[in-house]
């Protein structure tokens, strides 16, 4: 009989706070696939795998996170969660209260997310509301409702979503067999990078890694607080899920950072759009802006000399390409693809595609 994964709290009970008390609320997140990219490889001289985070059930790794929180807030006995959200935890946070059968609250900031995540937090029935203002203005508002009413939040400042996102670094660890030398990541509240962090960090304290990756995190250039080292009042970049000004994990990814000799670096929206397309192009993987960054970074940090030859490098990509499927329409150029059209006709379609008939 087929193995079924059970989601990261079964599959990793014995490394969280999950009891027999805990309701286990799942939809099968984790056990992502990590693939080896040679078009990467060739690129930068590494061996590069791809932590494809695209392929959780709402289609970003948010889902690590949500599985615990929700859990439990269900085990505390919330009848309903909060979250502040540039798109993917509010997507998360209404399947996981679905599932749970309780209610969710989402604060996005208006229209500033993609369309795909505006639809799953609707369908999956949370009660949406879109604040006249950025990310940092919604996680303000959630957290001061949290304090004052009784709905549970779950953004990354609970500690549980760091709790369950960390299993990302155990399942890299599993396959390889070790840590990487160097783990690529984007950074929006940097819960993430703080995530990932503590997971290479316990599995190096358990013996199962002989080392600590480096890790390195990315931010667009017009939402970079933490490369620039001071909050961004007006941050800005087509990367909508990273488009934060005022990351809520700031000094634990310092922290993070300095554990693991890391770096944070900035990558323009032109950058980011090529790294998506590379990966779309030659790997075969699709993404949307903000994941596609940590391709960037790795490429940029690459060309700077910093990666060695032979280096075992994992890129995280956070989120599915569908999330935002404009992008993918996007030519280099800046214009839109217009797919030719054809008549119902053999010939016509061969010679639109450049084929001669063989002799
Ligand atoms: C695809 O959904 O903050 O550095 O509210 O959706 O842990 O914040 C999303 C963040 C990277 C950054 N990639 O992670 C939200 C939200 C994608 C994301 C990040 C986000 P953190």
């Amino acid at each position: 009989m087929t193995h079924q994964w059970q989601g990261v709290l079964r599959e990793y009970a014995d490394r969280l706070d999950v009891t027999d008390a805990t309701p286990i609320v799942t939809l099968g997140e984790g056990g992502t696939p990590l693939i080896p990219a040679p078009a990467l490889s060739r690129r930068t001289g590494a061996q590069v795998h791809i932590k494809f985070e695209g392929m959780n059930p709402t289609g970003s790794f948010k889902d690590r996170g949500m599985t615990m929180a929700i859990s439990k807030a269900v085990e505390h006995g919330a009848k309903a969660v909060i979250c502040a959200s540039t798109g993917n935890t509010s997507a998360s946070a209404a399947a996981y209260a679905a599932y749970a059968g309780i209610q969710s609250v989402v604060l996005v900031p208006e229209g500033k997310i993609a369309m795909g995540k505006l639809s799953q937090a609707i369908v999956h029935g949370a009660r949406l509301l879109q604040v006249r203002g950025n990310f940092d203005d919604c996680l303000q508002i959630a957290r001061e409702l949290s304090a004052n009413y009784p709905v549970h939040l779950v953004n990354s400042v609970n500690n549980d979503r760091i709790e369950g996102q960390k299993t990302a670094s155990f399942e890299i660890v599993d396959v390889l067999g070790d840590a990487p030398d160097f783990h690529f990541i984007p950074v929006g509240n940097a819960g993430n990078y703080t995530a990932y962090t503590r997971g290479f960090v316990e599995d190096a304290e358990a013996g199962r890694t002989t080392r600590l990756p480096r890790m390195f995190g990315f931010q667009a250039v017009g939402a970079a607080p933490i490369v620039l080292g001071h909050p961004v009042k007006d941050p800005d970049t087509i990367a909508t899920a990273i488009r934060i000004g005022n990351p809520a994990s700031w000094e634990l990814a310092l922290a993070a950072r300095d554990t693991t000799n890391g770096y944070f670096g900035a990558i323009s929206d032109s950058t980011i759009l090529e790294a998506q397309k590379i990966l779309a192009a030659e790997v075969g993987i699709f993404v949307e802006p903000a994941s596609a960054i940590s391709v960037a970074g790795l490429l940029e940090r690459a060309a700077a000399g910093v990666i060695p030859a032979g280096a075992v490098v994992t890129v995280t990509v956070t989120g599915h390409g569908l999330k935002d499927p404009q992008w993918g329409l996007r030519l280099a150029d800046g214009s839109e693809a217009k797919p030719t059209v054809v008549a119902v006709d053999v010939a016509a379609v061969a010679d639109a595609i450049g084929l001669k008939a063989n002799a």
